[in-house]
């Protein structure tokens, strides 16, 4: 019977919670799995549900309601490619495809095309909040035509999280709109995950236990920090390891890995001409954090204070947590920025004040201050950069001192802190109205003869000075 309202394909761990998540919302729903054991364990562990198990792709599109709308939630890469070729013999013109995985913007683009070709209609859909979220309400950031958008809408806005009323999703854009904001949903994650470690290592440097720093990120928790990633570590500090008593985070290796969307992140910055030095440092400080052999070795040959601190512990939490902060907003600054500059070479229409609202909820990054994000840009939608917005002014300058003296009392102790020093180094360069670069202009145009402008001529007007030869 040709009669549920939404398919889905791939039933790993989030294509499963996300079909609870719809079917809980009074919808009929489909589902199909390449190995297709996985769907009927799946179908059985859930009587009473109304959830059709298919065997085969052809049953699967069978029992979709037209305009069949089916959403991809495997691998992102190739496997989406297969699945959506073995789609295309059995769907009608008009049916609608969603790839919710964590697909490439150009790769979008590219289906996107190709689909709409053959006359289907596509959405490329980023999902944020792993498992929990996919169930309970996660933060979409879907993109494709407005007119395609319109019709997910009400399944969409079911789902999703909601905070103040508001549901977590908004049509972002055309195109590779979504998986482009998804992209950098996770370079700026990866910039606060990063951020919290620093802060780690320098309390457990000053001597704090993780049941003290449990304590001091569940403070910080009900304060302006609160969020998702400060909440979670909180009970990773709290959590003790059955085998042998000790807490956790003590017995786990400090060897990060990572999927891709960071490195991503990096490459379309490049790209752009957009610095995000904090998710930089990120992604680097995991690269560096994986050559555990070359550290350990490095360790007995390379010189540098003990990485020890003393001194007030309850004055270190307040500096800590400025700098913390601090550098929180240039991170967001930086992503935003990089969204900011793509949306308009892309001439996607971005709605930067939306984009913040969707991430309150149902995201890992969802935060306390990304309602005074949403408002910054909700009050000055062409605000060039979010340090410019007067709230967030007013907390860098309140901050930028003790922001100063953590990155200082870390690097004279040999604490790494790349993300915090890489996002003062770029508040500093921002704020600086003269740099060094006119010495810079001077090189280029020595070896060169790339020309500069004058600070005592009007600008556009180049010069070149015949410099000394240089010899051998
Ligand atoms: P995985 O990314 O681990 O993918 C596993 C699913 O892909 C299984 O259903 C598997 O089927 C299917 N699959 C593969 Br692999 N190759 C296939 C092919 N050639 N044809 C058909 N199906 C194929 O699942 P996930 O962790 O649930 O993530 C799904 C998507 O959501 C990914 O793009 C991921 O990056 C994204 N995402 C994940 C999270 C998270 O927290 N996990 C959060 C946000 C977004 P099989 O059972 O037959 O092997």
């Amino acid at each position: 019977m040709s009669n549920s309202d939404f398919g889905l394909i791939g039933l790993a761990v989030m294509g499963q919670n996300l079909v609870l998540n719809v079917e809980s919302r009074g919808f009929q729903v489909s589902v199909y799995n390449r190995t297709t054991a996985v769907t009927d364990s799946f179908v059985a562990a859930h009587p009473g549900k109304k959830l059709v198990g298919a065997q085969s792709l052809e049953e699967f599109v069978q029992s979709l309601a037209s305009p069949r709308k089916v959403m991809i939630m495997v691998k992102a890469g190739g496997p989406v490619d297969a699945v959506i070729e073995s789609l295309i013999p059995l769907l009608a013109p008009g049916d609608i495809i969603i790839d919710g995985g964590n697909s490439l913007y150009t790769d979008t683009e590219r289906r996107d095309q190709w689909l709409g070709d053959l006359g289907f209609r596509f959405i490329g859909a980023g999902v944020s909040g792993g498992e929990e979220g996919a169930r309970k309400g996660p933060s979409i950031m879907p993109g494709g035509p407005a007119s395609t958008w319109d019709v997910m809408k009400p399944i969409f806005e079911s789902i999703a999280a909601v905070v103040d009323g508001e549901p977590c999703v908004t049509h972002i854009g055309p195109g590779g709109a979504g998986h482009y904001v998804k992209m950098i949903h996770n370079g700026i994650e990866y910039g606060d995950m990063q951020l919290i470690c620093e802060a780690y290592n320098i309390f457990k440097a000053a001597g704090f236990t993780p049941a003290e720093l449990a304590k001091v990120f569940t403070d910080w928790n009900q304060g302006d920090l609160e969020s998702y990633l400060i909440q979670i570590t909180s009970k990773i500090f709290a959590e003790i390891d059955p085998l042998t008593g000790e807490p956790i985070v003590d017995k786990i290796l400090d060897t990060a890995g990572q999927k891709g969307t960071g490195k991503w992140t990096i490459m379309n910055a490049v790209e752009n001409a957009v610095v995000i030095s904090t998710i930089n440092a990120a992604v680097e400080a995991r690269i560096l954090s994986s050559m555990k052999d070359q550290r350990v070795h490095a360790a007995t040959l390379l010189e540098g204070p003990p990485a020890q601190l003393s001194g007030d512990k309850a004055l270190l939490v307040q500096k800590v947590h400025d700098a913390l902060f601090a550098s929180k907003i240039i991170s967001y600054a930086q992503g935003l920025a990089l969204i900011a500059s793509m949306g308009q070479e892309k001439n996607w229409g971005l709605d930067l004040g939306k984009i913040a609202a969707i991430w309150r909820g149902g995201c890992i990054i969802r935060a306390r201050f990304l309602n005074d994000i949403t408002d910054a840009y909700r009050s000055d939608p062409s605000l060039s950069n979010l340090m410019l917005a007067p709230f967030f002014t007013n907390l860098l300058n309140q901050f930028q001192q003790n922001w100063r003296e953590v990155i200082s009392t870390a690097t004279l102790a040999g604490i790494p802190v790349p993300a915090f020093s890489a996002s003062l180094g770029y508040y500093d360069s921002y704020r600086s109205s003269v740099l060094p670069a006119n010495l810079l202009q001077a090189q280029r145009d020595f070896f060169g003869a790339h020309t500069y402008e004058r600070i005592d001529k009007p600008r556009g007007e180049m010069f070149h000075t015949d410099w000394p030869e240089v010899i051998g």
